[in-house]
């Protein structure tokens, strides 16, 4: 399965590179090797993307993000490894599961020397770039041209470092981060040079501060509500009870809504995180003035109301979703400003266009924010492909592929050779509209922070087009879902009998998986003594 393209098109060039031996001739093959513009956000989940048919579809928040989708490959079936920010951009990095490529939670530091698809593709002749969020601790390595946001990035007057050093740069990070995207392919596109753009934005990632133009946007419609925004978590395994990710218990009035201290705002709550408030101290007094004009009279009325209960987790939730589709609208505008610079200037044809995302999030989901866990909203990640001339414009494909398949597709698309010790498939062909008869029938995942921040209990599990295994290992608990009648998770089946058979094959999948993705990670039963101990932290 792995690479099946590869012989082919090393063929073909191969074959060119023997008919054709002037350097212009060779400069003219060398450029028609794609452009790779790779957009990727933080935190965007696929059902907030009109393009996917998530309960926000109708609110329209990307009308950018679907025309390239209209004009590319929509992957509905697209999923991490590891829902988490750091480690899925190291598995994009490397090709290689967490536990291989050593990057297994946001407390580890990205080993920058280990062999990476930038650095593979800048061997191939490509120019190469990064732009915004890295989040990866180290040095970007593999790159001609670097400027990131340290840690996780700020939104508003954000600092920047660069191999020179550190700058603040004034306006709003979505933007900034665009325009350096703009001049980058300003100074380095259209050349004899193919080139790959990372374009990382860190919207619409917590704690949601959307662009001055859009603090309003969306208050005069109706935002609907997830059906499982009041779960009781009735029959999961015992870890989901034990979260810190509730917009009731730990999405904070202040911190994460910009509200009104309430006597209920719980300054001090699990979880509760200052960064968004140190943020608003950076605001120059004008974006200051701008921001306090648009929440101030909504604060205002929640002021007089004094909801309490159901009522002020709706509001909170309402507040949430908001600051997060508007945070996305600025993520959209970008995808336009970029697509039209390629269009304006030549660059349309032969440039690829992905767009995606670490992981998904719980939009009020399961009564959450924030990701981790292995049920849908978080595990899936959008990604949608335009290849124009190889892509069907408007096609939809469901196979099931991973972030672990990202690098190995670059470098195909390059015509470069894929290294054996990636652990991903190359999804050229299925670009192509041509999935191999064995492409895998199920995905692995793996993720392990744990105990930290929002308290998702390490587990491990296999997902297949239409069953879900979870091991909650620590705890010795299980998960079972038959996603085709209960595609929202809320009815455990790992009991019923009459799953025991496909259940028991599933295992025998899990093990299979592990061992051959070779996760040799400890997955040891914990004491019942530091089970308490860790819940009642
Ligand atoms: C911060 C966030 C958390 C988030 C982690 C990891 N708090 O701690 O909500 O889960 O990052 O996010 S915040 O108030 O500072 O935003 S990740 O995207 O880097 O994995
Ligand atoms: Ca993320």
């Amino acid at each position: 399965m792995r690479n099946p393209l590869r012989l082919s098109v090393v063929l073909l060039f191969a074959l060119a590179a023997s008919v054709c031996v002037s350097p212009v001739c060779r400069a003219t093959e060398a450029a028609k090797r794609p452009n790779i513009v790779f957009i990727f956000t933080d935190d965007h989940a696929p059902h907030a993307i009109g393009a996917y048919d998530g309960w926000l579809k109708g609110v329209n928040p990307t009308p950018n993000i679907d025309k390239l989708a209209a004009q590319g490959m929509v992957f509905r079936n697209s999923f991490c490894t590891n829902s988490i920010c750091g480690p899925s951009r190291a598995v994009i990095q490397t090709g290689k599961h967490s536990h291989v490529n050593g990057f297994m939670d946001n407390g580890d530091r990205f080993n920058g020397d280990q062999q990476t698809f930038p650095k593979l593709l800048q061997k191939e002749g490509y120019r190469t770039a990064m732009i915004g969020k890295w989040h990866l601790g180290t040095d970007p390595q593999g790159f001609d041209f670097w400027k990131v946001l340290p840690g996780q990035g700020q939104y508003y007057n954000p600092i920047f470092k660069t191999p020179q050093g550190r700058e603040t740069v004034e306006g709003y990070c979505t933007d900034i981060v665009t325009d350096v995207a703009i001049d980058w392919l300003k100074e380095n596109a259209g050349g004899d040079q193919p080139f790959m753009l990372m374009c990382q934005h860190k919207a619409p990632h917590r704690t949601w501060m959307p662009a001055l133009r859009h603090l309003t946007l969306y208050d005069d419609i109706t935002i609907p509500e997830p059906s499982t925004l009041f779960d009781n978590y009735a029959d999961n395994a015992s870890p989901a009870r034990f979260h810190e990710m509730g917009i009731d218990g730990h999405l904070n009035l202040v911190a994460d809504c910009f509200g009104p201290e309430l006597p209920n705002w719980n300054p001090t709550g699990k979880s509760m995180d200052r960064s968004g408030l140190k943020n608003l101290e950076r605001m120059t007094s004008a974006q200051r003035q701008a921001w306090d004009a648009a929440f101030e009279p909504k604060n205002n009325e929640l002021r007089k109301l004094a909801l309490t209960g159901k009522e002020l987790v709706r509001w909170k939730y309402h507040r949430y979703i908001r600051n997060y589709l508007r945070c996305i609208k600025g993520v959209d505008e970008s995808v336009g400003t970029l697509m039209t610079y390629l269009q304006e200037n030549g660059l349309d044809d032969n440039t690829v266009v992905i767009y995606s995302s670490d992981q998904g999030f719980y939009l009020g989901d399961h009564g959450w924010f924030d990701k981790r866990w292995m049920y849908d909203e978080s595990m899936k990640m959008p990604l949608i492909v335009k290849w124009p001339g190889v892509t069907q414009p408007g096609s939809v494909n469901t196979d099931l592929v991973q972030n672990l398949d990202y690098a190995e597709t670059f470098l195909n698309m390059a015509g470069a050779d894929i290294p054996a010790d990636m652990q991903g498939a190359s999804l050229v062909p299925l670009l192509k509209g041509e999935t191999p008869s064995d492409w895998r029938k199920s995905v692995y995942y793996h993720y392990y922070e744990y105990p930290s921040v929002h308290m998702v209990a390490r587990h491990n599990g296999i997902r297949t087009d239409r069953y879900k295994l979870i091991q909650f290992y620590q705890f010795g608990e299980w998960e079972f879902y038959d996603l085709e009648k209960d595609p929202d998770e809320i009815q455990n089946e790992y009991s019923n009998p009459d799953y025991a058979e496909v259940i028991a094959g599933l295992k025998k999948d899990l093990a299979a998986l592990s061992q051959q993705y070779e996760d040799d990670s400890d997955m040891s039963l914990m004491s019942k003594e530091w089970q308490v101990k860790v819940r009642d932290r």
